[in-house]
């Protein structure tokens, strides 16, 4: 029945991103806000978003006419949690728990996608002189980034050995009509897939993909293996196999609903700087020598839309953080069977910090869990695991278990020199991008002859409203 109900809900929120934002506007008219009027896509786009921000307003916003182009942009999709609970059948109430576990349930049963002849993203074919990215609407979004980029894509590209698809966010910063550079973060499989085109000499080909349903990109920022096609749990979240036509430029396939399809190749030996750009941690990650972008085909809808993501803000972070709870927990659950639950708290950009919540039954444990959580996911840092009565979507009760059941000589360990994030701030050499860091796990569980906590007998069974009326409500209101 409740299953019924999810894919019902689900349906009704569309196939593609044109869907989605209809479903909105029928539906939660206040999620959608359009400005009509042109806006500069240097600045003046991002301040708007980031006066919202400051107001607390986090709406899906539409800029119909930006300076210079005829495609309108599609900013915030993924910036309130609710509008991510919707695109995978939840209600829009549900919290993080039920959107963890409805996440990890679609990402445990992959819907193989389906190659068809074509679709919608091929109604224009650009080619040859036709191909200009500077056409596109993209945004320079923070006062230092190096120039405009490009936030929202998939890239798809295809592991040389396996041959198996592989698709993740990276951003592009456009250099001029048919060339952009690429940050493959060492956190990345896209990293490791350069890397064996490169050992080997070879270009890598790539489709950067712009514009879907935002359960597409929740499940292509799915934490799975390298030997596992995101589109398949991409897949899972939309609960239809994705519809994929085949490049014509590149041995690839794209889905058929996207709005844009940029296809073209790493050229192996080719770098230029790149960067800085404002990026998730709220720093500006580093000027690095990195790999350059030919793109030689650009295939779209004929009134496309463009898809854009404020990195460093909560279209960016919830959207991270919300994709790696799955695959964190089942590997913490593979060392440590009684972990009742993950979290990567906002206060920690949701990537660096992650608590963990058990029931301790085997001394030990705790720091076993700790350790599968690194092997999990390489952008954590500190790892915190606490006894299952601390509420850890609340930092408040983890800080507060820090506090009281750690001994640090004990309860801590550290790795250095672990393989991080390149934007991490507190990286070797942040400055240079270096992605070498420390990590350190903190076993918060209670110890041994741990002194007996304070309650009071029966404080469940006042009965408030008996005793007061409704005046006990009114205090602090
Ligand atoms: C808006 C957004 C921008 C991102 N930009 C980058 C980026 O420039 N480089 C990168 O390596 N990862 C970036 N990421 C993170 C990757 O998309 C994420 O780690 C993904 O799981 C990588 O997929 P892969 O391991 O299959 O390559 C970004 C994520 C989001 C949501
Ligand atoms: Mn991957």
């Amino acid at each position: 029945m409740e299953a019924a109900a999810k894919a019902l809900r689900q349906s009704a929120t569309g196939k593609d991103l044109r869907g989605f934002i209809r479903y909105l506007e029928e539906h939660y008219p206040c999620d959608v806000l359009r400005v009509a009027r042109e806006v500069d896509p240097i600045f003046e786009a991002t301040a708007i978003l980031s006066r919202l921000e400051k107001e607390d307003k986090f709406p899906l916003v539409i800029f119909e006419k930006v300076k210079k182009s005829t495609i309108p942009v599609v900013a915030n999709t993924h910036a309130a949690f609710h509008r991510n609970a919707m695109a995978i059948g939840l209600e829009p109430d549900a919290g993080p728990r039920q959107f963890a576990a409805e996440y990890a349930r679609r990402e445990a049963a992959p819907i193989e996608p389906a190659v068809v002849r074509t679709g919608p993203c091929k109604e224009v074919v650009l080619k040859g002189s036709e191909v200009d990215l500077t056409a596109l609407p993209t945004l320079k979004y923070h006062e230092k980034d190096a120039g405009r980029y490009i936030t929202h894509a998939f890239t798809v590209m295809k592991d040389p050995e396996t041959g198996i698809r592989n698709a993740g966010i990276y951003r592009y910063q456009v250099f001029d009509k048919t060339t952009a550079g690429i940050q493959l973060s060492e956190t990345a499989h896209g990293h490791y897939i350069f890397k064996k085109n490169l050992k080997r000499g070879r270009p890598t080909e790539i489709a950067a993909v712009i514009g879907h349903h935002p359960a597409v990109s929740l499940g292509c920022l799915s934490f799975t293996s390298i030997d596992v096609d995101e589109f398949s749990i991409a897949g899972a979240m939309l609960g239809e196999p994705i519809e994929l036509v085949r490049c014509d430029g590149v041995d690839l396939e794209v889905p058929a609903n996207c709005e844009i399809v940029l296809e073209g190749y790493i050229d192996p030996k080719e770098r230029r700087p790149e960067a800085p750009f404002g990026e998730y941690p709220g720093t500006y990650g580093p000027q690095r020598n990195n790999p350059v972008v030919h793109f030689n085909r650009i295939t779209m809808r004929e009134n496309p839309l463009y898809q854009s993501s404020f990195v460093g803000h909560p279209d960016n972070l919830l959207m991270s953080g919300l994709t790696r709870l799955s695959a964190i927990l089942s590997t913490v659950r593979l060392a440590c069977p009684s972990v009742k639950e993950v979290y990567v708290p906002p206060s920690g950009r949701c990537r660096y910090v992650c608590y963990v919540a058990m029931e301790k039954l085997i001394e030990g444990d705790p720091k076993n869990a700790a350790m599968a959580a690194f092997a999990a996911d390489p952008f954590l840092k500190f790892v915190v695991v606490v006894d299952d009565d601390v509420d850890i979507l609340k930092d408040a009760e983890v800080i507060h278990a820090i506090a009281q059941r750690v001994r640090w000589y004990t309860d801590t360990f550290q790795v250095t020199h672990a393989r991080g994030s390149p934007l991490d701030p507190a990286s070797y050499d942040p400055a240079g991008g270096s992605h070498i860091v420390t990590k350190v796990g903190i076993d918060a569980t209670r110890k041994a002859n741990f002194p007996e906590e304070i309650r009071v007998p029966g404080t469940d069974k006042v009965d408030l409203d008996a005793l007061f009326g409704v005046r006990w409500r009114e205090w602090g209101r």
